[in-house]
């Protein structure tokens, strides 16, 4: 035992297919994610962040031997750079997990052989469209002719007819209890579009699933019938439980943090994760996890990327580019979380420049410099409170229970636009409230001034760091705040600013972008 009693918050993103480099969408799903779970850490909760490689498949395969190499080569180039992404994008994952290693086939043999032992799956025969890009079957009815008689699965990928022996699992007899968990659970599929997406479909029938492959072996083998190899979504899906210790239902991770809080996917992937993972899950008599998450998908300039299709963007490259903070700070601000949105060089450049370089950066640079200049470097001593301190003072002290509310529905842009807004605020206030007048005029009063300045730039920086974690520590390390108070206990009078604490020189947090034959130092 832990002996702790914190709260704990397990969060997972989809496991990526390395069967090219990580792309924005990739990289999209990892920042949201991980803005997440350092905010729930902050908030004083005990977090799993769970995110890594889907090795196994056909898509795999396929493109292994396209290469000339072994699925496992190629696995074994391409998930590094997966770990590489993460690390580069300051993502905080506590494990990455690799659906090749040893640990994971233990974990889906003993699901699959719990699913067997409940008489929910059966050998038979299966005819079907298949797509190896959604590595998916799709019905007939699902389907689109092309002029030249070739079918198109709904997601735009070409199937092909494959007909195999092959495993299955009842998924038929998991409607009902399917529909009732989803009734019993409103929040359990979000966003509602989704939710209301995957209800119609559940509505509409279930067919048993084909769970096994026999036409290639690039996978976890059958137990008990090597020849079949287990279908990558049976697979991938139970990543989810092998990071926490499964097939060891008494190993202490599996029990603290099972079931998941949130699953964040994608929202091509929802149905797996909301109709056959439950139904895997009951059926092994595992408790279901509480959330899924679909969101949008990332365009750039409103055209779709992938891998196969090839007009991917390098997140490390955008990153080096514009900066890390910059583009989650970006991404999480600008589209609105389960929404799709798109990214172009001058969308990124506004946010960064008017929000982070602008807003927050020179508030906090100006009000510091002039502590260091004109207080002998130490946080000043604040007088009576006028009404306007007491008004930017309650504002910003009630922050924690806005940001609180926006994240119970991972609605993270609002988290946000709501800490942006009082930065706007402060900005107002210190423009109303002229120090640099006071100076002269009433010290004292400049004095009161820069201290309710300053303490709602140090709330901002705290509530910044799931977003913006470098640049935030840059600004609670020119406040001089401890590392261990930063967390959101410290948010409100709690933490308070002490006056006749000695500061450090400031350092600007967030440089500006300047465009190539733009003059430097004009900014405002
Ligand atoms: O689907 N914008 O892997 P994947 C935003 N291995 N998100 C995007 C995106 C885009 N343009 N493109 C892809 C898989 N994604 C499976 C998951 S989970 C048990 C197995 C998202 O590499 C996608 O929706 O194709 C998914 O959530 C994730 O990136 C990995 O996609």
């Amino acid at each position: 035992m832990s002996g702790s009693d914190r709260k704990t918050f397990y969060i997972t993103t989809a496991i990526s297919y390395p069967n090219g480099a990580p792309h924005i969408g990739h990289a999209y799903e990892a920042i949201a994610s991980d803005v997440i779970a350092r905010f729930k850490r902050l908030d004083g909760y005990d977090v799993m962040f769970l995110t890594g490689t889907d090795e196994h498949g056909q898509k795999m395969q396929q493109t292994a031997e396209r290469l000339g190499k072994t699925p496992r080569e190629l696995a074994d180039e391409m998930a590094p750079k997966f770990q590489q992404m993460v690390r580069h994008l300051n993502i905080s994952n506590d494990d990455f997990i690799r659906t090749t290693e040893p640990r994971h086939y233990a974990s889906v043999t003993e699901l699959w052989e719990r699913m067997k032992h409940a008489g929910d799956i059966y050998l038979g025969k299966y005819g079907g469209w298949y797509s190896v890009r959604d590595e998916a079957y799709f019905g007939e009815d699902e389907l689109t002719t092309q002029p030249d008689g070739s079918k198109l699965a709904p997601t735009g990928t070409p199937v092909e007819w494959v007909e195999e022996e092959s495993y299955f699992f009842k998924l038929s007899a998991y409607q009902d209890k399917l529909l009732a968990y989803y009734e019993a659970n409103p929040t359990f599929i979000q966003p509602d579009t989704r939710r209301n997406e995957v209800v119609s479909f559940v509505k509409a029938g279930l067919k048993d699933l084909s769970i096994s492959r026999t036409t290639f072996d690039w996978g976890v083998p059958v137990p008990g019938d090597p020849r079949h190899v287990m279908y990558v979504w049976v697979d991938a899906l139970t990543n989810y439980i092998t990071a926490l210790g499964y097939p060891e239902r008494e190993a202490e991770s599996f029990k603290k943090f099972w079931p998941a809080d949130v699953h964040v996917i994608g929202k091509d992937i929802v149905r797996f994760h909301t109709v056959y993972w439950p139904a895997f899950l009951m059926s092994a008599d595992l408790p279901l996890p509480k959330r899924v998450f679909g969101h949008g998908f990332l365009t750039n300039r409103g055209e779709k990327m992938s891998k196969s299709v090839g007009n991917v963007i390098d997140p490390i490259a955008m990153a080096d580019t514009y900066g890390v903070d910059q583009i989650r700070y970006f991404f999480c601000r600008e589209v609105p979380f389960g929404q799709d949105g798109s990214y172009s060089h001058e969308a990124l450049v506004n946010r960064s420049n008017a929000d982070l370089a602008n807003d927050f950066g020179n508030l906090a640079q100006r009000s510091l410099s002039m502590i260091a200049k004109n207080c002998d470097g130490v946080v000043p001593q604040p007088g009576d409170l006028s009404d306007a301190d007491k008004l930017m003072l309650d504002q910003t002290d009630a922050l924690l229970g806005a940001v609180r509310t926006s994240m119970e529905r991972l609605d993270i842009h609002t988290m946000l636009a709501q800490v942006w807004g009082v930065i706007g605020e402060a900005n107002r206030y210190f423009a109303g409230e002229a120090p640099w007048a006071l100076k002269k005029t009433d010290p004292k009063r400049m004095e009161t001034v820069l201290y309710v300045t300053a303490e709602v730039v140090r709330q901002a920086a705290i509530l910044a760091q799931p977003a913006t974690p470098s640049a935030a520590a840059r600004i609670l390390d020119s406040l001089a705040i401890a590392p261990e108070a930063r967390d959101f206990a410290q948010l409100g009078e709690a933490g308070r600013l002490k006056p006749g604490t000695a500061l450090p020189a400031p350092t600007p947090a967030f440089p500006r972008w300047v465009e190539e034959g733009e003059a430097r130092g004009t900014g405002k």
